[in-house]
């Protein structure tokens, strides 16, 4: 499956080089040579886990379980107690050390078929835990193989992001990406402005963000100006506002090409290398992907569906919630709300559920952090939910019922709960939780006071 490490590409000393740290092919593959006689020490496990720093071990790991053929869950390195025991104990996954310093010769071929679970990945549904979605080789490959046509993508390319490494974005484009393609791999550690133009400088000639990193490069000009010299910069993972698109084709002479997805589906739509592109769209279907838009009698938009060899093989343990994420006729349920040109152009315009939110790039569940927050004692009520913010897209505000704590204790409580990312950005205090009359909170109603706050 990563035909680079096969030898087809020729091997260089710095094919993979992660936050400071430059491995060869031949590195890697001792390193995860390593990984993968561990895990046949271990004998049957349903899964491994890996802390997933943005560093080389995780790559040697995630390596590592492809050649052994054991599925790997990546748990986000600042995940606190309560998520990261969620994931180990949801999945059945052993927690993995690497030392990238070992090095063992690979296995010989496993028996490994195409449907096999490669990876776990955790996501959070609008209510309650994250679930585990089960990514198959083939799902992966397809996906690599659609977007490595659709971006020209391959060996000569040096491909540059920071993304962190237990996401689609970072892992599954951003690591499998340049070892299936062939392309150099330049992890900046963190996707910071001053990095990227850096890795630019270095020679960089693809990049991908989530809209957050783009529009603080976009901000920085001295930055943004270091990449005129890329062949392709790509955004994904939540929408890029249109003024960020306009001041990096002022600042950068590229027109950003957006692609959209899932990390149940993988990237599914996309805008092409030297293709038409237009702010605010995603682009058409991938190959082999087929989409449609379900809209009311009479209305131009409506819930995307999509369909096609990228999609995962199911939530871990709960055959319930797939079965709920497909329609009767077989497509998934996307949640996105999107429009279609005839030119089967997409255009993503909102999501079906207050109650999913994106917030630089990262989605997040208002469940999930209700959830934590009424763990807490002081707390009586809770409504979460992402208000439109110029630098995440969305920020988390937490609307709380509650007497005797602060703002500031409710952030760290959660950030240390579950992760940094899921932490709000702002608590406002409330006498109650508007509800209807059964009972469901009306999280509308606060998303109208927050409007009116802001303005
Ligand atoms: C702040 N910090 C706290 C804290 N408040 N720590 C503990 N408790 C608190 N209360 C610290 C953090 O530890 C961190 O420290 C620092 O503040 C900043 O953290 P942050 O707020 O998370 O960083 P921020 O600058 O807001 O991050 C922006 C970002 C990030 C763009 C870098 O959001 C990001 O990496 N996004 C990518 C998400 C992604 O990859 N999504 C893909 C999903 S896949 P320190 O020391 O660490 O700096 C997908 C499919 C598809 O969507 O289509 O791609
Ligand atoms: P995740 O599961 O973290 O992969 O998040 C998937 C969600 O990210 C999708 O359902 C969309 O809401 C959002 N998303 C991904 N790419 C884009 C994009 N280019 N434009 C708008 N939303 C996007």
């Amino acid at each position: 499956m990563l035909t680079a490490l096969t030898g087809v590409f020729g091997d260089r000393g710095d094919a993979v080089s992660v936050a400071g740290r430059a491995a060869s092919y031949e590195d890697l593959l001792g390193a995860a040579g390593a990984v993968a006689a561990d895990l046949a020490e271990w004998g049957p496990v349903p899964a491994f886990a890996v802390t997933a720093t943005a560093t080389l071990e995780t790559v040697a790991a995630v390596v590592g379980g492809l050649l052994a053929g054991v599925p790997c869950v990546p748990v986000p390195p600042d995940a606190g107690p309560v998520e990261r025991s969620h994931i180990l104990r949801d999945s059945g996954a052993r927690l993995l050390e690497v030392d990238f310093a070992r090095r063992a010769p690979a296995p010989g071929a496993v028996a490994s078929v195409a449907d096999d679970p490669a990876l776990i990945l955790y996501t959070s549904g609008t209510t309650g835990v994250p679930k585990g979605v089960v990514l198959s080789r083939a799902a992966i490959v397809a996906d690599l193989d659609a977007l490595a046509g659709a971006w020209q993508w391959g060996p000569q390319d040096l491909l540059v992001h920071g993304l962190p490494l237990f996401h689609v974005h970072g892992l599954v484009l951003g690591v499998l990406g340049a070892l299936r393609t062939g392309s150099r791999l330049l992890h900046t550690g963190r996707p910071t402005p001053e990095a990227y133009a850096q890795a630019a400088r270095a020679g960089g000639s693809l990049f991908f963000g989530v809209p957050t990193v783009w529009s603080r490069i976009a901000a920085v000009p001295e930055a943004a100006t270091a990449l005129s010299g890329a062949r392709l910069l790509v955004s994904g993972s939540a929408a890029l506002p249109t003024p960020a698109f306009r001041d990096l084709e002022r600042l950068t002479g590229h027109r950003v090409v957006e692609r959209y997805g899932m990390t149940e589906t993988l990237i599914t739509i996309s805008g092409r290398a030297g293709g038409q592109v237009a702010p605010g769209t995603v682009g058409t279907a991938l190959d082999g992907i087929a989409t449609r838009v379900v809209a009311e009698a009479g209305a131009e938009i409506g819930e995307l569906q999509v369909k096609g060899p990228t999609l995962f093989s199911g939530y871990l343990g709960r055959p319930d919630a797939t079965a709920a994420a497909y329609t009767g006729d077989g497509w998934f349920r996307t949640g996105d709300i999107a429009a279609l040109d005839g030119e089967g152009v997409h255009r993503i315009v909102g999501r079906a559920s207050t109650d999913m939110i994106k917030s630089g790039g990262y989605r997040i569940g208002a469940g999930e952090v209700e959830n934590a927050l009424l763990d807490h004692p002081r707390v009586r009520e809770a409504a979460v939910v992402g208000v439109p913010d110029t630098d995440l897209g969305e920020r988390i505000v937490a609307f709380v019922v509650a007497d005797g704590v602060s703002g500031g204790e409710l952030t760290d409580f959660v950030a240390a709960r579950l992760s940094v990312h899921k932490r709000p950005r702002e608590v406002r205090f409330i006498e109650a939780v508007p509800r209807n009359a059964m009972g469901k909170p009306q999280k509308r109603l606060l998303l109208e006071g927050e409007e009116r706050h802001r303005t």
